[in-house]
């Protein structure tokens, strides 16, 4: 730290004798006094002539970029990936051929409708795209933390979204659905019936971006040595399991730490809990496509995992937080066009036409053709071609040939390599040019009946809920009855549930389906969060509020098997500075009562000395501690001396399995009982 002093007028000057710590302009130059301006006089007018002054401040209008017109608000990891089982026989893409080789990644979570100021809890679809640093070339994995899509046809997403975002004359309301626009357009597009059981079920509200899955969403092809082909859908599988936080509690978290997730992932990795999800592949043919109930082309619809299993072939490991999040995460530029030989489309129409838009978007928001000169984008292979200019060309060609054919030997530059070129699978494709949906994409409702058969009472609960909250954001009627018109063709339960919800006594007349739906789906177990629990608290976090005069002995020992089984243990007491314990020991708090909520954490304990007790008992700070934990069905421990506090709120003839009296004796069967994570069957009596 250099030694701040203050000039004549009280200027902070920090200064440096040594060359290399000296502050330059852009141009180099060294800077004698970077915090006053060049005037005439001390208090006379500031000189246009000073070059300093007006290239920091030239620089700082510069700052900002267009955000992502979707998904501005993300957060991005550098890792790896590491093949565990290698598919020749599916692919010869250099990445899937030899196990235990390892490819840098570089992979970035996002909201989709906020702006990127916006709160990370919105409820939401997640991005979950991963960029490939292969020998071949980059291969940019796009997807989401959900397997479906909205919409069918590229052409309909600039009105998808145009519909979430801000109503173009009032610019509200910010990251979210609940609205009128939104639901009108859903409402009147029955193709995206299916994506919003995913948007409304807790999915789109996860406790943390580590424990969510990611979907490559479209059915892309892998095309072996031979130029076999068969079609593909990508999947990540968190290793740390699922979790999702509640509505109630996620609209807490936004007001408490707008910042919960990309916090949540920066500590994380920081301390060397590195986040893992496992690549899996649901593998088929033509004939699966042939046979399959709906069209592999249509990115609404999902093919069970029951029907085609999930084949894990490598691990992503992400290790490393960036060193400066615009250089790398505002300028990351994914583009679903990148893939290597071995990996290919399909003629989904989705997914064509984000073929088109990424490396359009990329050229608006970097200025122009040559991002793939930024670092974060750049190929880890060699990169040769007679691509030159633009705007901030970093690397031209070298030489005088920058065409081909030319005649200049082996000073002549690259040439092509039909051996380890990219080749496209040569399908046949036939038929009148014509602007047509296909009829096999007509089933609107099936798969969306199958995923709410597919869910726990729990999470049927709260789908009806986030449903209801939803449409009672919209002011319109008509909105709000069209929208439930589509849901009596999903299931009737869910249909007379929000029905309820919103007070509607006369249920109207279901929409009339394009196509009439299959209602003997059967339920698919790995639609469900709940059925595929991690049933363990690691990575998890314990909220230990604690008061002065707390037994030393039982604070230490929940801290030492928390942290034990890989949790971490936040501190919370009434003063940040800590406090102190029954052993004369003061142990620092990470968080004043009033800036740890219990939203934050996801299973609480509270260890208070008898003095402390009653006076915590009128404290609000702690009353909303407590309710909350037990509104959000969190497991809960607490010290005798919490008795007051619990009878403060009014749960003292409420108590149930999920709330534990704790002493020395039984703090790992509290932690035992914190690893099925949340105790549901609370709110379900
Ligand atoms: Fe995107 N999408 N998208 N999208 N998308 C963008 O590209 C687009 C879609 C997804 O972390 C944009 O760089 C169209 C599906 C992610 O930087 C843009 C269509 C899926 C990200 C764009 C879709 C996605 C984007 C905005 C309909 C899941 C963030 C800024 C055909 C499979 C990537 C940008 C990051 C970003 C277009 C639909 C995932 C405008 C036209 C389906 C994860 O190019």
């Amino acid at each position: 730290m250099k030694k701040l002093n203050l000039d004549k007028g009280g200027a902070p000057r920090q200064q440096t004798d040594a060359h290399e710590e000296t502050i330059t302009t852009a141009q180099g130059t060294p800077i004698s006094d970077d915090q006053n301006s060049l005037t005439a006089g001390p208090r006379g007018p500031v000189l246009l002539e000073d070059q300093i002054m007006r290239e920091k401040i030239f620089h700082f209008d510069h700052e900002r970029i267009p955000e992502r017109v979707v998904h501005a608000r993300g957060y991005g990891v550098h890792g790896h990936f590491e093949l565990t089982r290698a598919i020749p026989e599916f692919s010869c893409a250099g990445i899937f051929q030899r196990e235990g080789e390892k490819t840098p990644v570089f992979t970035r979570f996002s909201t989709v409708a906020g702006s990127k100021g916006s709160p990370d809890l919105a409820r939401d679809v997640r991005g979950f795209a991963v960029k490939f640093y292969t020998n071949e070339g980059n291969w940019d994995l796009v997807g989401n933390n959900m397997p479906v899509f909205f919409i069918q046809d590229a052409m309909k997403f600039p009105d998808l979204v145009h519909s979430v975002k801000p109503a173009p004359d009032r610019a509200f309301p910010q990251a979210q659905s609940a609205h009128d626009n939104f639901w009108d357009f859903i409402s009147l597009s029955p193709e995206a019936v299916h994506m919003t059981l995913w948007t409304m079920s807790d999915r789109a509200i996860p406790r943390s971006l580590r424990f969510m899955e990611g979907f490559g969403v479209h059915t892309f092809r892998l095309v072996n040595g031979e130029g076999k082909s068969h079609f593909v859908k990508f999947h990540w599988k968190p290793k740390q399991g699922l979790q999702s936080v509640v509505w109630n509690e996620a609209l807490k978290i936004n007001g408490a730490d707008p910042d919960f997730h990309r916090r949540d992932m920066w500590n994380a990795i920081d301390a060397g809990d590195f986040p893992q999800w496992d690549l899996g592949i649901q593998v088929f043919d033509d004939d699966f496509a042939d046979e399959f109930e709906f069209d592999i082309l249509d990115a609404t619809k999902l093919i069970p995992e029951e029907q085609v299993p999930v084949q894990i072939i490598g691990t992503m490991t992400l290790d490393n937080n960036v060193d400066n999040f615009f250089a790398e995460t505002e300028q990351v530029a994914f583009c679903t066009q990148n893939i290597v030989r071995g990996i290919d489309f399909t003629n989904d129409p989705l997914l064509q036409g984000r073929n088109f838009s990424y490396l359009d978007t990329q050229t608006k928001r970097l200025g122009g053709p040559n991002f793939t000169h930024i670092p974060v984008n750049a190929p880890k292979c060699p990169v040769h071609h007679f691509q030159q200019d633009g705007h901030m060309a970093m690397r031209n060609p070298k030489g005088r040939a920058n065409y081909e054919p030319n005649s200049w030997g082996e000073e002549g530059g690259p040439r092509e390599n039909p051996e380890i070129g990219f080749a496209s699978y040569p399908e046949r494709v036939q038929g009148g040019k014509q602007r047509t949906r296909s009829e096999t994409f007509a089933d609107h409702y099936s798969q969306a009946r199958q995923f709410w058969i597919s869910q726990t009472a729990t999470e049927q609960d709260h789908i009806a809920a986030a449903y209801t909250f939803e449409l009672s954001k919209c002011q319109h009627e008509r909105i709000r009855l069209r929208m439930l018109s589509h849901l009596m063709n999903v299931h009737d339960d869910l249909a007379q549930a929000v029905a309820k919800g919103l007070g509607v006594t006369n249920l109207p007349d279901a929409a009339k389906p394009a196509r009439k739906p299959i209602t003997d789906l059967p339920a698919s177990d790995a639609l469900s969060i709940l059925k595929n629990g991690p049933e363990s608290f690691a990575g998890r976090k314990l909220g230990l509020y604690i008061t002065d005069g707390a037994d030393a002995g039982l604070v230490n020992e929940i801290e030492a098997e928390f942290t034990g089984a890989g949790a971490t243990v936040a501190i919370v007491a009434p003063q940040i500075f800590g406090a102190k314990l029954s052993d004369g020991t003061t142990k620092p708090a990470d968080e004043k009562i009033d800036g740890g909520p219990s939203v934050l954490f996801d299973a609480v304990a509270l260890v208070f000395s008898e003095e402390a007790g009653s006076e915590m008992a009128n404290d609000k700070p702690s009353q909303d501690f407590l309710s909350d934990a037990f509104a959000h069905a969190k497991f809960i421990a607490w010290s005798d001396a919490a008795m007051p506090l619990i009878e403060a709120v009014g749960i003292s003839d409420k108590i149930d399995d999920g709330m534990m009296k704790i002493d020395g004796e039984n703090v790992s069967d509290f932690l035992r009982a914190c690893e099925k994570l949340r105790f549901w069957d609370r709110n379900m009596s």
